[in-house]
């Protein structure tokens, strides 16, 4: 049998997999959404944001995950929103948000920004020491102006927020989303930032309970298959790589055998996302000597518009830029005396998203 084609890959994965119970709330909320955009003329972008997780068990305990915090797709989705773009925010549960970043996942705990006013008057027959809460005098300033924002943009039903977990959620979520934007046209950007699993165990491969570390007793076994629970351990279901003749130790290793995740890029480009519509992804390394030619050939491997790289170390401050048109590679860099902490402890980074709407316009940005 020869290869499949990405049409096939797409329908043999989709198939596979439950779609993820949030699917329909969250197609029904992003239709309303994108209708309420294309009626105003504006133009949506979706920003995908945080790490997807791989689940090693059907009723998962352990999974796979990865480093992201969110924290470029939160930062992008506030440039966005400041250029004037409505965003869905697709995002791991529980990862940096827009606006709320400047004060979540912090170093400092909320209640450190705040403070118990002072209050002289007994009105209320509370006493002096029973004032209103307050923002501490230093943080004033900056959180008036994300408060601002923040409102500004609920006020104005500019933010969707839609949250996932695991890599099949993100992708069915994809999906959906790209369709629905369809008709977008050109008003349609995907900043596609999200740090996506490239390995998973395919689902007829999944175990459906917790994976034991150590035997489970042939009498216990018995015993369940009695009571009609043979699905509770199977050992079968477990790829544990036990010298099976004379197990060692009553531990077992774990083997975890993954399979590579579809690349689902080709099928955003050419079949899921509008016509018109332009179509950024990140490509992260940790090897400086391979970047740019990883960015090159996905530009290459999926015909999109941008890929922009980035390293593991230097992600908060310096960025490739990899187009299809000259000058083909340019590096963006926070200056050194820009690359202050803000109130939150997340560093300043590189507005690519205005680089990126630049770029769709047209323009340049600073090199
Ligand atoms: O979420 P974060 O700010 O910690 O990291 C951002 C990033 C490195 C995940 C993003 O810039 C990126 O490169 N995403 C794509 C990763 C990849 O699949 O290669």
């Amino acid at each position: 049998m020869g290869e499949m084609s990405p049409a096939q890959a797409e329908s043999m994965y989709f198939n596979n997999y439950p779609p993820p119970k949030a699917l329909q709330k969250h197609e029904s909320l992003a239709r309303a959404f994108i209708d309420y955009h294309v009626e105003a003329n504006r133009r949506l972008v979706l920003v995908t944001s945080g790490g997807t997780t791989v689940p090693l068990e059907n009723q998962t305990v352990r999974f796979i995950d990865n480093f992201s915090a969110g924290t470029r797709g939160a930062t992008s989705a506030e440039y966005f929103l400041q250029a004037g773009y409505a965003v869905i925010f697709l995002h791991r549960q529980f990862s940096l948000l827009p606006y709320s970043r400047h004060y979540s996942h912090s170093t400092n705990c909320f209640l450190d920004f705040m403070d118990e006013a002072t209050c002289s008057s007994s009105a209320g027959g509370e006493g002096p020491n029973h004032g209103p809460i307050v923002v501490r005098d230093e943080y004033q300033d900056e959180m008036r102006d994300v408060l601002r924002q923040y409102r500004y943009a609920k006020k104005n039903n500019l933010l969707l927020l839609l949250p996932f977990t695991t890599v099949s959620e993100y992708l069915f979520e994809l999906r959906s989303l790209a369709q629905l934007m369809r008709p977008l046209g050109p008003n349609a950007l995907f900043y596609l930032a999200a740090a996506v699993s490239d390995f998973f165990i395919p689902r007829d491969r999944m175990v459906e309970h917790k994976i034991q570390s150590s035997e489970i007793p042939d009498s216990v076994r018995q015993q369940q298959q009695q009571q009609g629970q043979e699905d509770a351990i199977d050992p079968a279901d477990v790829y544990t790589g036990e010298n099976e003749a004379q197990p060692p130790t009553n531990s077992k290793k774990l083997i975890i055998d993954l399979d590579p995740v579809p690349k689902f890029l080709h099928r955003l480009v050419d079949g899921w996302a509008p016509d018109g519509s332009m179509i950024v992804s990140f490509k992260l390394e940790t090897d400086p000597g391979i970047l740019v030619y990883k960015a090159r050939t996905a530009l290459q491997r999926y015909s999109h518009h941008l890929v922009i790289g980035n390293l593991l170390s230097t992600r908060k401050w310096e960025v490739v830029f990899v187009t299809p048109d000259p000058p083909h590679e340019r590096w963006i860099r926070v200056p050194k005396s820009k690359r202050s902490k803000s109130i939150s402890g997340v560093e300043d980074q590189v507005g690519l998203a205005e680089h990126s709407r630049q770029l769709a316009a047209g323009g340049g940005g600073d090199q």
